[in-house]
């Protein structure tokens, strides 16, 4: 079966996006199966894996500063919009590889690829069908009840914006203590642990507001859910049975 599933790693800068890439490339070929990856991040410095297709091979970050004129920002900016007019190059490169599995890169930072057009075009460009969000949630940010419900807020933000099927990851968790582990990932799962740490955190001046933007995540908790990943392959086998779930109705393509 030669059907591609394209999944795209997004989360906020340093979430772990090109390291996850990397490690469930090398997690799906110790199982025999044929993944492909593809850097869409211009400014990408070090990859911890080398990119089937690479958007720098049409983009440089650093050309465009000198060419335009533009800062860093300025440039990764309009490297990002720069995407969407590479999009037949970057299609076409793709389909000359026999994959199962298209593990996608985005950019760092997560509101150029969310936020501006070029991402959500070049995502229903190469497969409007066949799509997957793998969204990264970074620990750091999600150990407080505060900081875990913007994080939140934000996964829901990319998902009306993209409009694809979505898992959320909680990343890095080998830097976690179990405790730790098992304390956000019930928040993602009882609405009220939310409730009852939130309102432990905040003075109770606040519970209107907050009140409403838990009762947003609480319609939408399909969306919620955390898979928590980590070094060493760590939670990358429920991450696969996820996707499998998705486009397979859970059918395993493992060969051994
Ligand atoms: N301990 C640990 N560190 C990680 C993990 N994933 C990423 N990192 C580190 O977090 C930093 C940012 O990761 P990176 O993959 O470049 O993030 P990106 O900006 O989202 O692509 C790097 O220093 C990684 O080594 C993980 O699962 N465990
Ligand atoms: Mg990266």
């Amino acid at each position: 079966m030669d059907e591609k599933i394209f999944i795209y790693f997004i989360g906020t800068a340093g979430s772990g996006k090109t390291t996850l890439t990397s490690s469930f490339k090398s997690w799906l070929e110790l199982k025999s199966l044929n993944v492909i990856t593809v850097n869409l991040d211009p400014g990408a410095e070090n990859l911890s894996y080398v990119p089937d297709v690479d958007i720098r091979d049409w983009i440089s970050l650093k050309e465009i500063m000198e060419s335009y004129d533009l800062g860093p920002n300025g440039a990764q900016i309009a490297c990002a919009d720069m995407i969407a007019i590479n999009s037949e190059d970057i299609k076409k490169s793709i389909n000359s590889f026999q994959a199962n599995y298209v593990l996608i890169d985005t950019p760092g930072q997560l509101e150029l690829f969310v936020f501006r057009q070029s991402g959500k075009f070049i995502i229903n460009f190469l497969d409007k069908n066949h799509s997957i969000i793998a969204y990264l949630i970074d620990y750091l940010l999600a150990k407080n009840a505060s900081g875990f419900i913007s994080q939140m807020l934000l996964s829901l933000n990319t998902n009306f914006r993209l409009k694809k099927p979505q898992i959320n990851i909680l990343s890095k968790s080998d830097l976690l203590n179990e405790k730790e582990k098992e304390k956000i990932k019930l928040w993602s799962e009882d609405i009220n642990a939310l409730r009852y740490a939130i309102e432990s955190e905040e003075p109770s001046v606040y519970r209107e507001i907050n009140e409403k933007i838990l009762q947003v995540l609480s319609d939408f908790d399909n969306n919620t859910k955390l898979k928590a990943v980590g070094k060493d392959y760590y939670g990358i086998d429920d991450l696969y049975t996820a996707i499998q779930i998705q486009f397979h109705g859970g059918e395993d393509l493992l060969k051994d």
